[in-house]
């Protein structure tokens, strides 16, 4: 593996945002992904995301898995907290770092090997359980850093580089999603950066579990004819149900759509999504209706992309446990023990 230091070098004419950070302070290392990867374009649109947020980086948790979409950490936020975890255990560490200290944003990276085989318990048990996080899958329906094995969620009847066929039904991730209550559920197109970005910038304010699928060409081992991941079939099958703005508190709106085709979602936090209605009959807040939608169109071999759900009030794991706001690292033994009487108080209350 080659590793190449990128220049400290800043052009002084370089956009900078709210925080006075350019691009440059948002990226990692220079990717080792084969050129051309779909996974490389999502990585640019986290840097995207989080420099037009203007988010301080070392306000933000990266963990990941192991497989090629579980390298991109390191190409992306490099002065963020990271953590490259085991095959398919992202989910479970991401939701002890979660419960320790929720001042953090949290970001998952994962595969679709990694989240749909080894991790699907995993993947199921974070996203039930309401954890904060952004959850992404760079999903390409192969294990691209194996050589191309067909993964979870290869379509029943596509085929691998070598022509053999999946005989197996695939898992659909989005509709595990929102069958397990993600309160935030999107699939999206690495192709598609218009649409990726402020769907990343959406779910990083949404106060609950988000997951975004994103269809990730796999160019080395999955986008051949016969492919269901592949550029040109996705392109071909990509139905994309609404596009969307993000729009921060307190920013006025201001969208280029047509009239009366634009519907604003409201966030908890006062962020706001502004979007077009592309098909006039989707309701982005009916997670039953969603479903249905998702299931119908998928038969019809169409690849539905877009917000697809979100719940306006959001609840996630720190609320059902009532845990305490503070970091951890920061409660003092006084906070820890508070000392018998107190436990004297605690137990009559069992009495
Ligand atoms: C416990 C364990 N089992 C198996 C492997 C071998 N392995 C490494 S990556 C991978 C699959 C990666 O596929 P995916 O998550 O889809 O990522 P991609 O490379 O396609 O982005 C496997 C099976 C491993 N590293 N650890
Ligand atoms: S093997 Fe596939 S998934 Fe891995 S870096 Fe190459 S193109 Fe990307
Ligand atoms: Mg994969």
């Amino acid at each position: 593996m080659t590793y190449l230091a990128k220049p400290k070098f800043h052009h002084p004419a370089l956009p900078k945002n709210a925080l006075g950070y350019t691009h440059r302070d948002y990226e990692g290392a220079i990717s080792t992904l084969c050129a051309g990867c779909g996974h490389d374009s999502i990585s640019s649109a986290i840097i995207e995301a989080c420099f037009e947020l203007a988010i301080a980086p070392h306000r933000v948790a990266k963990l990941s898995g192991i497989g090629c979409s579980s390298k991109t950490p390191t190409y992306f936020l490099g002065q963020s907290h990271g953590f490259n975890s085991v095959h398919g255990r992202m989910p479970s560490v991401l939701t002890g770092a979660n419960l320790a200290n929720r001042e953090l944003i949290y970001l998952g990276v994962s595969g679709d090997g990694d989240s749909a085989s080894i991790g699907f318990g995993q993947f199921a048990h974070a996203i039930r359980r309401g954890v904060r996080m952004v959850y992404i899958v760079e999903n390409n329906g192969v294990y691209g850093l194996t050589k191309g094995q067909f993964s979870a969620t290869a379509d029943r009847g596509s085929k691998s580089k070598r022509g053999s066929v999946n005989r197996d039904a695939p898992i659909d991730l989005v509709a595990i999603a929102l069958q397990l209550g993600a309160t935030f559920v999107a699939r999206s197109f690495s192709g598609d950066k218009e649409q990726l970005v402020p769907l990343i910038k959406a779910a990083i304010e949404h106060e609950g579990a988000a997951f975004i699928d994103v269809v990730s060409p796999c160019i080395a081992f999955n986008n051949h004819a016969g492919s269901t991941k592949s550029f040109d079939h996705v392109r071909a099958h990509n139905e994309a149900v609404n596009r969307l703005d993000f729009v921060s508190p307190r920013a006025p709106i201001a969208v280029q759509y047509a009239p009366g085709t634009v519907e604003i979602v409201e966030q908890h936090d006062g962020s706001r999504i502004a979007l077009e209605k592309l098909a006039a009959d989707y309701d982005v807040t009916d997670r039953l209706a969603a479903m249905n939608y998702l299931q119908t169109h998928s038969a019809l071999g169409h690849i539905v992309t877009g917000l697809l759900y979100v719940d306006r009030e959001p609840e996630d794991l720190h609320r059902h446990l009532d845990t305490v706001e503070a970091p951890l690292n920061t409660l003092s033994e006084r906070d820890l023990c508070p000392g018998s009487e107190a436990l004297d108080v605690i137990n009559d209350g069992l009495r």
